[in-house]
């Protein structure tokens, strides 16, 4: 199913039970009293954080989302069950709008539940006007409407760390290296079209679709998933060693967020300026050019130390140096 980040939907709260009139029957007691029970209160509409990126696209045909009426009052006082919730699942990261009163929710835990649209109260029996000076009133109460809205519902993942990088960088390999992540790896550009999400020690890594120069431009996939490493602590920011340029690749990438940030007026707190460490990948792949792979991958590596970011070298068929990287990354993360 295609990964859906944002949808509209209508949602009500249950509308309270009618209170009725009623009167007592009892042998004997010809004239009995009121007897007649309140309404029960309708059923709110909560949403609930889940952890599933994919969620949304369950609810794509659904466009009402409904809770229970209360239900009416009855006959010897008895007092009308509650309206049933409607507990929306909603990944973590979703951002709730109410378009009619701008009203605003952000779901950040899983778990997290929260009511967004109140049932209304179940309406007064008639028992419940009963007086001194009003011993059989006929008076009762219809139960109130629930609260009700239309909503824009927007997925930005949350994550730790978020990969970027050009098509086949190796991202989504990485991202299977480090974490439970089964994300699809191919040879080719563009393998990935949706996010991944995976977890490193607690800690959540994103992976997103290759970007390429003119991203922002709608390029390639364009820049619609850069949403998703929005709020991310860090990027690793993946250049293969396959290209010919390296840095020039970086900083095509670069210049990309950065055009990002300016579309949105992110500033200082857009992609462009966040912590990020640079992954020089697939270092078993260099073409040999008549010189050691050790020189030229130190002579890449200095290109790239001009930046003062931190660099890593890896090769995922080395043990050794993912093993080291592992740990690295844990030391950054435990720091952030
Ligand atoms: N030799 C070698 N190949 C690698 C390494 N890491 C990844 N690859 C290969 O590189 C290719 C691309 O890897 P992916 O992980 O799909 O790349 P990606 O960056 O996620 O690509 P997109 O999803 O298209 O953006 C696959 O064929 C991987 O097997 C590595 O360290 N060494
Ligand atoms: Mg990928």
């Amino acid at each position: 199913m295609a990964f859906i980040d944002e949808i509209k939907i209508y949602a009500e709260a249950g509308r309270g039970g009618n209170g009725v009139v009623r009167w007592r029957q009892e042998k004997f007691i010809p004239k009995g009293g009121p007897a007649g029970g309140d309404g029960g209160r309708g059923g709110d509409f909560f949403v609930q954080a889940v952890r599933d990126i994919h969620i949304l696209s369950q609810y794509k045909a659904k466009k009402d989302f409904l809770a229970g009426r209360g239900e009416d009052g009855g006959k010897k006082s008895l007092h009308g069950k509650s309206g049933i919730d409607y507990v929306l699942k909603l990944p973590i990261g979703s951002f709730i709008r109410n378009i009619d009163t701008e009203e605003e929710w952000e779901l950040t835990e899983e778990g997290q539940k929260t009511l967004i649209l109140r049932g209304g109260y179940g309406g007064f029996g008639n028992e419940h006007f009963k007086s001194s000076i009003n011993t059989a009133p006929k008076q009762y109460r219809e139960g109130q409407e629930g609260e009700k809205g239309n909503f824009t519902i927007e997925l930005q993942l949350f994550a730790d760390v978020g990969l970027i990088g050009l098509p086949n960088a190796g991202k989504s390999s990485l991202l299977n290296t480090l974490t439970n992540a089964q994300a699809k790896v191919a040879d080719y550009a563009f393998t990935t079209l949706d996010p991944n999400l995976g977890d490193f020690y607690g800690y959540t890594i994103a992976d997103i679709p290759g970007i390429i120069e003119g991203a922002s431009e709608g390029k390639g996939l364009g820049v619609k998933f850069l949403k998703h490493i929005k709020r991310t602590k860090m990027l690793a920011h993946l250049v293969s060693f396959e290209n010919l340029n390296m840095l020039k690749s970086y900083k095509q990438i670069r210049k990309e967020l950065e055009r990002y940030d300016k579309s949105l007026g992110l500033g200082k707190n857009g992609l462009f300026s966040k912590d990020e460490i640079i992954i020089l990948t697939k270092s078993d792949v260099i073409p040999e050019q008549g010189e050691s792979l050790l020189k030229f991958i130190d002579k890449e590596k200095k290109k790239f130390e001009k930046l003062n970011k931190k660099i890593f070298i890896l090769s995922l068929y080395d043990d050794k140096i993912i093993k080291k990287f592992r740990d690295e990354l844990a030391k950054i993360l435990n720091k952030t």
